[in-house]
């Protein structure tokens, strides 16, 4: 792939959120006169990649006492490389998203669902699914798809999240995304939806079984609710890794998805959900006009 400079263009405004654990950064700037969100994350040590590491780096000595000595080590620069990502143009979304903000515990009884959620969904309040649709029609990511069924019932593409490098396993994170297009979320699962279910629990797990020789019992499948993109969309990620998401606030278990449905067929109509929400989230300050916060 071209080598490209569009960076140097960047002008930034304001660092969003700033994670130093987990060694990623969100900043806010301008391209070309455009709002946009840039993302820089270090990404972790390839075992593979350690021999080359070592042969080619150079240590600065920063101290030395006793048996101790602590270094500077300048490595090669495609060892070291930065795993980036840019939305150009950002929506104010985009940057409530990716903003550091106080979170609030929702709670959403079937009937705020229908009132309250539904409506602002319906009003096109949420993030655009171009690029959902664009990788279900093969306009975008197509040498990127790891499998995919064609039916439009039971059918969906599996490809790796953006999120994901595709470099080592450990911090493997792939979606699928189902071909039907009218279920927004979990709210909309019923016993109807149980095929597709499974045929995505098995044979997604099928594919990752063969591409990166990770079992099924060291994967986490779950979905979101609330998601970001409303176009059903199933979590697959690597259990011994720690993804933004994963939580019991937002990740629910595909297997328990299906089994609930097992035992009832409308269990997610009725339910009542817990999800946090952001303070300067849309949907948050609806539930707060609403009187529900
Ligand atoms: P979500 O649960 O709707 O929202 O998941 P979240 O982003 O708040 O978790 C959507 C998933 O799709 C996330 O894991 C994103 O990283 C991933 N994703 C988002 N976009 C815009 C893209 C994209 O363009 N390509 C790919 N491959 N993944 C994306």
């Amino acid at each position: 792939p071209e080598c490209q400079k569009i960076l140097s263009g960047f002008k930034t405004s304001s660092v969003l959120s700033d994670y130093t654990r987990e060694k990623r950064i969100f900043i806010h700037g301008t391209l070309a006169d455009q709002d946009a969100v840039v993302i820089m994350e270090k990404t972790p040590f390839r075992e593979d990649d350690l021999a080359e590491f070592f042969s080619n780096s150079t240590l600065k000595l920063d101290m030395k006492n006793d048996i101790y000595s602590t270094y500077k080590l300048r490595a090669p620069p495609h060892l070291n490389e930065i795993k980036t990502t840019v939305v150009c143009p950002a929506t104010e979304k985009h940057l409530n998203k990716y903003k550091r903000q106080e979170s609030f515990l929702v709670e959403e009884t079937k009937t705020d669902y229908e009132s309250i959620t539904l409506p602002f969904i319906e009003k096109q309040n949420t993030f655009s699914l171009q690029w959902v649709y664009n990788i279900l029609q093969k306009k975008a990511e197509v040498e990127r798809i790891v499998y995919e069924d064609p039916d439009s019932d039971t059918g969906f593409m599996l490809l790796p999240d953006f999120k994901w490098d595709q470099k080592q396993v450990d911090d493997l994170y792939l979606i699928a995304i189902v071909h039907p297009m009218n279920i927004k979320s979990l709210r909309d699962l019923t016993a109807e939806h149980i095929p597709l279910l499974k045929n995505i629990w098995q044979k997604g797990q099928a594919a990752i079984l063969e591409r990166y020789s990770l079992p099924a019992n060291k994967l986490r499948v779950y979905l979101h609710y609330q998601p970001s993109y409303y176009h059903l969309h199933i979590h697959f990620t690597n259990l011994g890794y720690d993804t933004p998401g994963c939580g019991v606030d937002r990740a629910h278990l595909l297997s328990d998805v299906i089994q609930n449905l097992q035992s009832d067929p409308d269990y997610y109509k009725k339910r009542t959900l817990y999800f946090p929400l952001r303070v300067d989230d849309k949907l948050f300050s609806t539930f707060k006009e609403a009187g529900r916060v």
